[in-house]
């Protein structure tokens, strides 16, 4: 309904300054060498990859970046997001579903301002968001413990971060606490706990899911985002791989036990596509890096991606 084409433009984010760990970067490489590309084009996508390759922004890198209190990076993931953003809001305005692999999820700062400008400027809507995510990624730059800029791209794109931060000051907040709804969380910090009740932010923690199954969650996640629309607003999930069980998908750099099972994941996904309503997707914190069988996990994030394009299993 919001793409004109069977398109889909991908942005392959070889990004890792959001948090310490090398690998995260490598995901995306890992992704296409895993055969993505072919997998959506035999599913009958045109696809369209940002430069015609894997992005890293180093020649966008400032040649130093001190922290700034305990946030480390903060103007290196500006700029990138800053370029990101642009590179996904032009898929939109094209017409295209847009796909951004990470990388770490400090990357949703300009994959969700690309999609929400784009859409804005298209169909004159708020873009509404599902994250998928053991953790809120919520903290400011007041409540982090880490500063590690990965655990915050929602207060920058809520517009709760007081001030202008160096490097992070060209962000437009664009997402409406109303607009959001967490699935998965089982790793929330004390302060962030806070943020989501004062927003009163829709969260289906892993207790939820446990006691509603994921059916009643996504219908419950669907109906939220619904009122004051017809039912069809569009949709940007933003999807950690954390948030499936490490069991499943070890190879991420914060692992926490007692996540999605598989087909949770799949579920999740599968039924987003049915809406109609889905017109970005963010597949992030891959790390080839860590773990023993990363091309299992490697694996799980491109049928995750062919699920979230249609792929059916009948
Ligand atoms: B991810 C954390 F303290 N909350 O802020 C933080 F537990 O994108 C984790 O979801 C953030 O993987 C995890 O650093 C970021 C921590
Ligand atoms: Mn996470
Ligand atoms: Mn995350
Ligand atoms: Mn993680």
């Amino acid at each position: 309904k919001y793409a004109n084409k069977n398109e889909i433009g991908v942005t392959c984010v070889a990004f890792s300054g959001g948090q310490p760990k090398e690998g995260v970067d490598l995901g995306p490489e890992y992704v296409l060498k895993a055969n993505l590309v072919e997998q959506l084009q035999d599913m009958n996508y045109n696809v369209v990859l940002t430069g015609g390759k894997v992005q890293h922004y180093k020649e966008f890198f400032p040649e130093s970046d001190e922290p700034v209190g305990i946030i480390k990076r903060p103007r290196t993931v500006g700029i990138v997001n800053k370029i990101l953003a642009d590179q996904v809001y032009e898929h939109i305005k094209e017409g295209r579903l847009a796909l951004q692999i990470g990388g770490d999820h400090s990357m949703a700062i300009g994959t969700i301002s690309g999609v929400a400008r784009g859409i804005k400027e298209r169909f004159q809507q708020d873009i509404k968001v599902i994250w998928v995510d053991a953790h809120a990624d919520i903290n400011t730059p007041e409540t982090t413990e880490t500063g590690n800029i990965h655990g915050m791209p929602v207060s920058f794109l809520m517009g709760l971060v007081k001030g202008k931060f160096e490097g992070l000051d060209w962000i437009e907040p664009c997402l409406k606490p109303e607009n959001l709804v967490y699935i998965g969380l089982r790793d929330v910090d004390k302060l962030e706990k806070q943020i989501l009740k004062e927003n009163k932010i829709k969260s289906f923690s892993m207790h939820e899911i446990d006691r509603y199954g994921i059916g009643q969650v996504l219908d419950m996640t669907i109906e939220h985002l619904s009122k004051g629309d017809r039912g069809e607003s569009p949709i940007h999930v933003s999807f950690d791989i954390d948030a499936l069980d490490p069991s499943v998908a070890g190879s991420t750099g914060t692992p926490v036990r007692g996540g999605l099972t598989f087909r949770e994941g799949h579920y999740l996904l599968e039924a987003l596509h049915s809406t109609g309503r889905l017109v970005a997707l963010d597949m992030v914190e891959l790390n080839p890096a860590i773990g023993d069988h990363c091309e299992d996990t490697i694996a799980i994030g491109c049928s995750l991606i062919r699920a979230t394009f249609g792929e059916s299993l009948l």
